[in-house]
């Protein structure tokens, strides 16, 4: 027989033995889930982070950090960790880098890191945080311009970086070098308010044309003279149309002008809308200003404001939209590019 101390000692050296294998596991698997840092990784390969690519040497990167901090509201965290071998912009062949940070969905919120005196491989470490409202998150794009500061000068950009929040799988901590490329110049375009409603039972489908505000100014002598076009795209191909009268010189001009369409009620899970806004012109053709696109392909506010329009059928539902650049709603739309050709003016 064992005496009952011997079996007790026995059985304090099982479970601190288990114990330690136990914290030699944990160790190894924390190991290897640390990310590897500094690695150069290109901005295709974002969308899933695991299997991020080495690229070749790039002569001006960035090293970014991203974190979701929170789903709804959406809340991210970018940091602005480190830049490395930046173009030499002062006399002296070195810089004084800072960068601007903001979110192309509220471009009035920007950031800035401090200014590094006098370095080509500043390190920032400095952390944002910002809160998008959660349809807006696939329509956002990430924006860091770096800059040189000057003293008694203009600031002079270096680069940028952009980073659509749609390509990046945001539920993972994302760190990652990302080339800069030269600032793109940010356009306002403007901002149209219509309203949609559709009855089933009668298969019509209302654009009620309101308004719109801040367009760009098209003419050199004088401002815009705005007309709104209604196209329905049925399968990828233009479908019916109609417009607005013009207004005569205004960036924000009002139209309350109502189109019906008639389409069944089979169809309209098939049918996009694009609204675009023209400046009229009487000598040379008339040019788009903006556009935007409704129906199940879209994406964001218009593809909201969609939804709601077909839960809620008879109601008439408005409201504000900003204007995009009609090539990139061309692209996005998959139109053919003869499509894209202005039609003449009657
Ligand atoms: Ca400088
Ligand atoms: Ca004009």
């Amino acid at each position: 027989p064992v005496p009952k101390w011997a079996l007790i000692t026995i059985a304090v050296a099982v479970v601190v033995l288990l114990l330690l294998f136990l914290i030699c596991i944990i160790r190894c698997c924390c190991r290897k889930k640390k990310p590897k840092k500094k690695e150069r990784v290109s901005l295709q390969t974002v969308g899933n982070s695991t299997m991020a690519n080495l690229v070749p040497w790039s002569p001006v990167p960035i090293l970014l950090h991203l974190v979701t901090l929170c789903i709804a509201p959406f809340k991210l965290k970018v940091g602005v960790k480190q830049a490395a071998e930046l173009k030499a912009m002062d006399s002296g062949g070195t810089s004084d880098p800072y960068v601007i940070v903001y979110l192309t969905s509220d471009m009035k919120k920007r950031y800035e890191t401090k200014v590094y005196r006098k370095t080509l491989n500043p390190v920032f470490n400095e952390y944002f945080t910002f809160q998008v409202p959660q349809a807006e998150v696939p329509d956002s794009t990430l924006v860091m311009q770096i800059f040189d500061f000057n003293r008694f000068a203009k600031h002079d950009i270096i680069g940028e970086v952009r980073l659509p929040l749609a390509t990046v799988n945001l539920q993972h901590v994302i760190e990652q070098w990302s080339d800069l490329v030269a600032a793109r110049k940010e356009e306002q375009l403007g901002e149209i308010c219509f309203s949609l409603r559709y009855v089933p039972s009668t298969s019509k489908l209302t654009v009620l044309i309101l308004e719109a505000k801040k367009l760009k100014r098209m003419d050199s002598h004088g401002l815009s003279d705005p007309f709104v076009k209604v196209h329905l795209i049925l399968n990828r191909k233009k479908w019916k149309k109609k417009k607005t009268s013009v207004k005569k010189n205004t960036l924000s001009p009002y139209f309350n002008e109502a189109f019906v369409f008639e389409v069944p009620f089979n169809q309209i899970q098939n049918v996009d809308v694009v609204i675009s806004v023209w400046d009229h012109d009487k000598v040379t053709k008339n040019e788009p200003i903006g556009k935007l696109f409704l129906g199940c392909r879209a994406t964001g506010k218009q593809l909201r404001h969609w939804s709601d329009m077909l839960s809620n059928p008879r109601r008439p539902l408005a409201q504000w939209h900003s204007l995009q650049p009609p090539d990139v709603v061309d692209k996005a739309l998959g139109l053919k590019s003869h499509l894209k050709l202005p039609l003449p003016h009657r």
